[in-house]
């Protein structure tokens, strides 16, 4: 059997960690991209395994078209959420009719979309991922924090799929974990994300200023909201409870900026549709009242229409 052909979709932090680890463990990576940074990432893929430790660069093969040859057996999608449905509408062609295709994204939804342009043969991964990465130059990536990634098949019928993803990524020294089913996974990544992004980014602050007492009010009260979803949805608590997770993540992440936060301030679209929009959406046919979330939710989106 030849070896899967193999892509990594999106050269953000997450996509050149997980190309630049596989290609360093043997894997042939294909980079699919924007034109615009085929040039850059074609003079190779420097990872720095920790701030300040020595960086080592992986060449790989960058492109940013399809062609009718091209096939793709197993792709890593790696935009963001907003993006994640245009970006495969793409590549759609090049997959292969039993191709699996992992989503990183943060939220919910941004799987819905991508699951509808799936064909029945081929299966579809979602993952939650707390790996701590920033790019550094454009082909530059800082592993900056170890994490773990959490997959599970969304659809489709590869039942073994999981399994091998996990072990690809294993053996590639990225810790990996299979979760079935995977989407109370995504609800509980959704949940701290909903609490800490909007709250940071539409005060400007950094993560760990959420511990701070004059915070407490609006992140106990949105932890509250994200739990009275939870709770008619049936969805556990994460281990330890929300409450704990939330304030988990605030000091293990204290002096990070949100991405919510980082696309704010560079005036990028945000993923606010697919964190606190999804809650909202969920919620209101519940006919739950989440005013802290819809407050945060119509703040940033003021913002992204600056
Ligand atoms: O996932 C994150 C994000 O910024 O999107 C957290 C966990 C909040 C870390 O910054």
């Amino acid at each position: 059997m030849s070896e899967p052909r193999f892509c990594v979709l999106g050269a953000g932090s997450l996509g050149l960690l997980f190309a630049s680890r596989l290609a360093r463990n043997g894997q042939a990576v294909t980079l699919l991209v924007r034109p615009e940074k085929v040039s850059a990432l074609s003079l190779g893929v420097t990872l720095q395994e920790s701030p300040g430790s020595l960086a080592k660069r992986q060449f790989m093969r960058v492109i940013s078209e399809p062609y009718e040859q091209l096939r793709i057996d197993r792709l890593l999608l790696t935009t963001k959420a907003g993006s994640a449905a245009d970006a495969l509408k793409h590549w759609q062609p090049c997959l292969t009719e039993d191709a699996e295709v992992l989503m990183l994204q943060n939220g919910l939804g941004s799987q819905a979309e991508v699951a509808e342009l799936m064909q029945p043969g081929q299966t579809l991964l979602a993952a939650s991922v707390t790996e701590g990465a920033y790019l550094e130059s454009p082909a530059t990536v800082v592993h900056a924090g170890k994490g773990k990634t959490r997959l599970g098949r969304w659809c489709g019928p590869a039942k073994g799929a999981a399994a091998s993803w996990v072990t690809r990524l294993t053996v590639a020294g990225l810790e990996a974990e299979k979760v079935e089913p995977i989407r109370p996974v995504l609800w509980q990544k959704l949940a701290v994300n909903a609490v800490i992004n909007p709250l940071t980014a539409v005060h400007r602050v950094e993560n760990g200023a959420l511990a701070a007492r004059e915070f407490r009010p609006q992140v106990e009260g949105l932890v509250e909201e994200v739990l009275s979803v939870f709770k008619r949805l049936g969805i556990p608590e994460p281990e330890g409870g929300l409450a704990y997770r939330v304030e988990q993540v605030i000091l293990a992440t204290a002096a990070n900026r949100s991405s919510m936060l980082q696309d704010v301030l560079a005036g990028r679209p945000t993923e606010i549709d697919y964190i606190t929009g999804s809650l909202l959406k969920v919620a209101k046919p519940l006919q739950l009242q989440l005013p802290l979330s819809e407050e945060l939710y119509q703040a940033i989106k003021a913002d992204e229409s600056k």
